[in-house]
């Protein structure tokens, strides 16, 4: 195949930038490093059912006067009146198995709901690099990687994660990228990969998480590959990819996905 057919793999910095990025993809990977899409990652490989992601903290008070477990995070703290944030060590907690979560998040929460008109929105972190990069190169479609950053602005630590998968994917050389985001976050990666809780020391949001006393979650977040989980959107509901799987082959009568599209008979 000519390079130039390739399927594209893109960085866009901020959601505030994402209606500039996102003509022609279909896949988004929404990025939180620290902490949201870090927890939710942990939470599905922990066996948390779903995780639903909302807006506002009225929408998960609503939830949580209904009965729902909902957690629900603000500059970096729990919001009062829940008892769940996103620490991702909270949702290794056992009774959270098979649980459905309501989740509210300062960003990233915000930027999975803005892409959720999305075919495919599924939720990367370091955490889950590797298994993400595969998943990504053999889906082989426009992959448009959205970094939540801080209240619309730039920050480090997704970039740095936006850029190890794009390098990753890259060097299945079946996918090209042509923007400077994109060739800016692999600069940026590669500078950081020796150690990156090092080249974060001075970003804004780890001093905001020191702060708060939260540097262990900091450095799980930090850890590349402890995770395989790819949580994945559907009907509003973050679940992991086999249960997606079997959802998409179940509404298709028995089919996957591939299957159904090609016409090919399951035995
Ligand atoms: O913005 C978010 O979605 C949060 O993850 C921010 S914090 O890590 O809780 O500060």
């Amino acid at each position: 195949m000519n390079p130039q057919e390739f399927p594209q793999i893109e960085a866009c910095f901020s959601p505030r930038d994402f209606y500039q990025y996102e003509e022609g993809f279909e896949v988004v990977v929404v990025i939180d490093v620290l902490r949201a899409t870090s927890a939710i990652c942990a939470a599905i490989e922990n066996g948390v059912e779903g995780i639903i992601p909302v807006s506002t903290v009225e929408d998960a008070r609503a939830y949580l006067d209904k009965g729902y477990i909902a957690a629900a995070e603000r500059e970096g703290k729990i919001v009062e009146g829940f008892t769940l944030g996103n620490s991702p060590y909270s949702y290794l907690d056992e009774k959270l198995k098979g649980e459905i979560v309501v989740l509210t998040t300062t960003n990233g929460t915000k930027a999975i709901k803005i892409a959720e008109h999305k075919e495919t929105v599924v939720i990367g972190s370091l955490n889950n690099l590797d298994a993400l990069v595969s998943w990504i190169v053999s889906r082989g479609e426009n992959t448009l990687l959205l970094a939540s950053g801080w209240k619309d602005k730039f920050n480090l630590e997704d970039t740095i994660c936006a850029g190890a998968i794009i390098e990753g994917v890259l060097s299945s050389k079946a996918f090209r990228t042509k923007e400077d985001s994109s060739i800016a976050a692999m600069f940026l990666s590669k500078s950081a990969r020796d150690n990156q809780f090092a080249f974060l020391k001075s970003s804004s949001h780890r001093i905001r998480l020191r702060n708060l006393n939260l540097n262990a979650d900091v450095k799980y977040c930090l850890t590349p590959n402890n995770l395989s989980a790819i949580p994945i959107l559907k009907d509003g509901v973050l679940i992991s990819q086999e249960n997606f799987d079997k959802a998409v082959k179940a509404e298709n009568g028995g089919k996957s996905n591939g299957e159904e599209m090609v016409g090919l008979k399951t035995e």
